[in-house]
Order: C-alpha cells, then structure tokens, then sequence
C-alpha cells in the first residue's frame, strides 16, 4: 500500500461554516498542470496556517483547532476560514506572513491572488484604526461641501527647497487646501526635508493670512523608522497637521510604529502607494488594491491613494469604488467577486484619494466616481496651465464648483478665464 506522505486534504472542507471569529479569505487561484482543485485549495490552506509539504511525525491536539480550511469552491475562487488563535493580535506584518506569504510561490498553483479578507470584530478591536478619519479631517481643514484638494510640485522630484515652497505657494493661493511632496521626494542634497519643512511652515502662514483659509501639506516623511519618527515630530513642531507615508515601502511594522507616534501628536496620515503595482496590477496574481486599502485602514492611515479610473494609471473602475467603499463604510458589502462583507465597528472611514492623470477637464467624471468624499490631487493638471500653478489651481476649483452645482464646464468656462484656458489645453483628454 501507498504510504499517505501529504496531507493537505484535511485542510479541505466543503461544508464548513466559518465561526464569528474566524479571519476569511478570499483567494482566486489556478491549479498547476496535474494538480487537482482539491490539492490545491488545500496547500492554500495548509502552507498559510499551520502546514508543511508532508505528514509530520508528531502533531500535538492543539494542532488540529489552528488548522485553517478551505471552503466554498466556486469555480476559481475559494475561501478560506482562518481561527483567530493563529492571529498575534494587533500585528499586521505577522498577517500577512500567514495570508500573504509563501502561498504565492507554491508550484502547485499556476496563479494565486488575495482578493479580500473579512476581518472578526475581536481581531479588529486591537488596531488602532485612523486617528481624524473623514470627519476629523474635515473638521481641521475646514472644508466641508467638496472634495479636500491638493497638489504635487511638478516635475516630482529636482526642485531646491526655495522652489519647492515657492510652487506650494501658488498652490494654495490658487485655492488648494493641501500641497503634497511627491513619493520619490524625501530629503536630498538639494531639497532637505527640515530645510523644506521651515521654508514651507513660513508660505504657509502666509497664504492663511492672505486667503483667510486653512492651509496644510502632505510631506513626505517616508525613511527608516527611527528617522521617520524624528521626522513626523519635526513636522509637528511647525505646526502640520498631516504626514506622508509612502506605506508599501516603509512597510506595515513602520506604518503600525508611526502611527502610534503620529497618534500621540495628533496628526493624520496620508498614505501614498508607490509599489502597490508590482502586486496588484496583473488580476491572477498577488494582492488586491481594495485589500490594500483596507489593512492601511485597519492600521490607521486617514487617506490613502485609491486611483481615479480615468486617469494616467491602471485601475478600473469596479476597483477604485471597491477601494473608496472598503475605505468609507461602516458596513461594506459584498460585492462581485471583489469585496466580502465588512462590518468596521468603532474603526473610522478614511479618505480615497484621486491621483494620477488628473486635470480640470476630468473634475466631472471623478465627482460621480467618488461624490464630494474624497481627496482630489491635480498636479501635472495644474503646473501645466498656460498661466502656471496659481491659475490652474483656480481652473480645478472653479471646476470643482461649477461641477457641484451641476453646471457643464464650458458653460462655467464662459465667466472663468482659468477654466476657459485649461480646456483649450486639455479638454476633456483622458491620458494614457
Ligand atoms: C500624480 C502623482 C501620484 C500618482 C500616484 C504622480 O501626479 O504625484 O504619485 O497619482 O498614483 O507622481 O504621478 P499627476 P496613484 O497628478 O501629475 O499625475 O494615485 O494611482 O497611487
Ligand atoms: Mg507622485
């Protein structure tokens, strides 16, 4: 007889029923050549909890209630239920070791990709969450009836802290609420952040006097950790209300640690996704944005890059609602085979940002993507104005307005000269 040497369909079970306090995933996979869907859900299951390639010699009892199981097969989609004693609570690296871990690399399977995962309530309780979420942003910026609006100094990176501040001015006399640093941008021999920091604090204070509007900026505080903490206490001891985070990069453990600190000061993080591509873009493989967007809620950013669909970067857009529901409600519901049901609890809603590609012409098609709930960047779209920063930023918000209103935006072109101007440029274009 053939001795048993795997044994992975014990990590199998169609009809299980997840327990309240089960983590579930949803995975989409594909099996590889000669391996059956049964093998293959179970090496999911196996390999992300507490199994290995082979039967082992000694498995003590405690072993069989930590096991996770595969359920609900659904062509290529299957869940799986994860006990929460796998769970160290209120560590988000150690998720996805499990979750989002060596799975990806099993020749078992040709393809796998995380789609989402249904949080229980007492796995939540133990992260912190954003600390303003929407209504505590809007409260300080006190911006209540359209999008919060910011822009990047463009091109992204190779301005001297002079200039840099110098455009964030423009800017925000354009009337932008934020200036925001670009992902690349941190401190180098010719923009240092401190530097940055103390020219950007001072034009600040002088285009609040000047617009009698609340003004803040999203720099980038992204770097090692010990720099970034000394950082984001810089950037509260002039005053800034926000720090950016570049998160896939630092990395959860660094987003846990500053949001902690940040927390103590009081301060919202704005949470930039450079990299996310490199695991969401192909739909068969890796990790999905809205997942993405919910662990960086989970964690506690208040805002965080959720894509535009009409914009100069991938993201469809069944995806970017899914990022702006997973971020927004309270009870997020499922949805295609993109969403599971969420239900937050006393975790806040935080802001989807719209970045990427954006110009005054595309203001319409992103308020009726995201409705006035969101953070609109449009930096290329306002550098790029043939009258420069100053004028493009009044073009976006006079679009902006004339949007809210339910005007056409040739019609509100007619009485303004700068919305007028970045139509002739750019119309309606939708860049590739
Ligand atoms: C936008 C941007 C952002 C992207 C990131 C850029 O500038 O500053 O980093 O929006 O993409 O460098 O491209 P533009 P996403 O407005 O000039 O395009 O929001 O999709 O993460
Ligand atoms: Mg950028």
């Amino acid at each position: 007889m053939e001795k048993k040497v795997e044994w992975y369909s014990d990590f199998v079970n169609e009809n299980y029923t997840p327990s309240k306090t089960d983590l579930v995933v949803l995975f989409y996979f594909e099996p590889a050549k000669g391996v059956s869907v049964k093998e293959a859900v179970g090496r999911i299951a196996s390999e992300s909890s507490t199994g290995t390639w082979t039967t082992l010699f000694e498995l003590p009892p405690r072993m069989k209630k930590l096991m996770a199981t595969s359920f609900e097969m659904k062509g290529n989609f299957v869940k799986v239920a994860y006990p929460l004693d796998l769970w160290e609570p209120g560590n988000a690296p150690q998720l996805l070791s499990g979750i989002a871990g060596n799975i990806f690399g099993m020749k078992a399977l040709d393809n796998l990709r995380l789609v989402d995962v249904f949080f229980p309530k007492v796995y939540l309780k133990n992260f912190k969450g954003p600390y303003h979420g929407i209504e505590g942003l809007r409260k300080i910026m006190k911006v209540r009836d359209r999008p919060i609006t910011g822009a990047v100094p463009k091109p992204k990176i190779g301005f001297s802290a002079v200039e840099h501040a110098r455009i964030g001015f423009e800017t925000w006399m354009g009337g932008f609420d934020l200036v925001k640093d670009d992902e690349n941008l941190s401190s180098t021999s010719f923009n240092n952040f401190y530097k940055r920091v103390e020219l950007m604090t001072k034009l600040r204070e002088k285009a609040e006097k000047e617009t009698g509007q609340q003004k803040d900026a999203l720099i980038n505080i992204t770097s090692e950790t010990d720099e970034m903490k000394k950082r984001a206490k810089f950037l509260h001891d002039h005053g800034w209300r926000y720090a950016m985070i570049d998160v896939v990069v630092a990395g959860t453990s660094a987003v846990q640690t500053l949001r902690d600190v940040l927390g103590d000061y009081g301060m919202a993080i704005h949470a930039h996704r450079a990299m996310h591509a490199s695991f969401d873009r192909n739909p068969k493989h890796g990790m999905s944005m809205p997942f993405l967007a919910k662990l960086m809620r989970m964690i506690g950013v208040d805002q965080i890059h959720a894509g535009t669909a009409v914009g100069k970067l991938v993201g469809g857009l069944d995806e970017v609602q899914s990022n702006a529901n997973i971020l927004r409600e309270i009870k997020v519901k499922p949805f295609k085979n993109i969403l599971l049901e969420q239900d937050w609890g006393k975790i806040k809603p935080a802001f989807p940002v719209a970045s990427g590609g954006l110009h005054p012409g595309l203001i319409p098609d992103e308020l009726k993507i995201f409705g006035k709930e969101c953070v609109l960047l449009v930096s290329g779209g306002i550098h790029g104005h043939p009258r420069g920063t100053r004028a493009g930023a009044m073009a976006a918000m006079q679009a902006i307005e004339a949007t809210m209103e339910g005007t056409s935006l040739e019609e509100a072109a007619r009485g303004n000269r700068e919305l007028k101007q970045a139509l002739e440029k750019w119309g309606h274009m939708k860049p590739v």
